[in-house]
């Protein structure tokens, strides 16, 4: 009887060993060709909506941006990021409302990025505050998809817009491209 329980015993440990290197064999064979190389740039340009009247004006607003990052074989952060809201785009009685923003440092998923830097913020009437901490949440896709998110860090808390009062920081809503699209790659 004990010897029997010992066989099937045995038995189990072969068949789980069995299954676990067909597992393994699976994972390598599929490993190399079946997982994506981690992606290190992210390009943007377009029009995004915010899907709702922020200002209360009466139109719904959004953003002209446009934005180019590239992490380095050596790891370095470089790149750009532009968004606006002008023109057809007004935001709060505002002529112009531009952040223009060098980029230092990002980190990328397969399907979404997140980059920081420092920005200019321009303000027509009103003046540039210059050198602000700013962070975006991009995720890639072309209208109805894609998406950005921008908050400018340690300003405008509070100020219409901001979806976080009382954090320090000015967070807009996260903003579905209209037109253009979001890539990562
Ligand atoms: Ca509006
Ligand atoms: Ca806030």
């Amino acid at each position: 009887m004990k010897n029997k329980l010992t066989v099937q015993r045995l038995r189990f440990a072969l068949r789980c060993a069995r299954h676990l290197f067909a597992a393994a064999a699976i994972f390598l064979w599929v490993g190399p060709s079946g997982a994506a190389a981690q992606p290190s740039s992210v390009n943007g340009g377009g029009n995004g909506t915010f899907n709702a009247d922020l200002d209360g004006d009466g139109d719904i607003d959004g953003t002209h941006f446009g934005f180019a990052v590239v992490l380095t074989p050596k790891g370095a952060v470089n790149g750009h990021f532009t968004c606006q809201m002008a023109g057809n785009m007004d935001f709060l009685g505002l002529k112009l409302m531009l952040v223009e923003g060098q980029v230092s440092s990002a980190f990328f998923a397969p399907t979404s990025v997140t980059f920081s830097g420092t920005a200019d913020v321009t303000f027509e009437p009103g003046g540039v505050f210059t050198d602000i901490p700013f962070t975006v949440i991009a995720t890639a896709g072309g209208p109805g998809a894609g998406t950005i998110q921008l908050t400018l860090i340690g300003v405008f808390d509070g100020v219409t817009g901001d979806t976080i009062p009382g954090d320090n920081n000015y967070s807009l809503p996260v903003e579905t491209v209209l037109s253009g699209n979001i890539s990562i790659k």
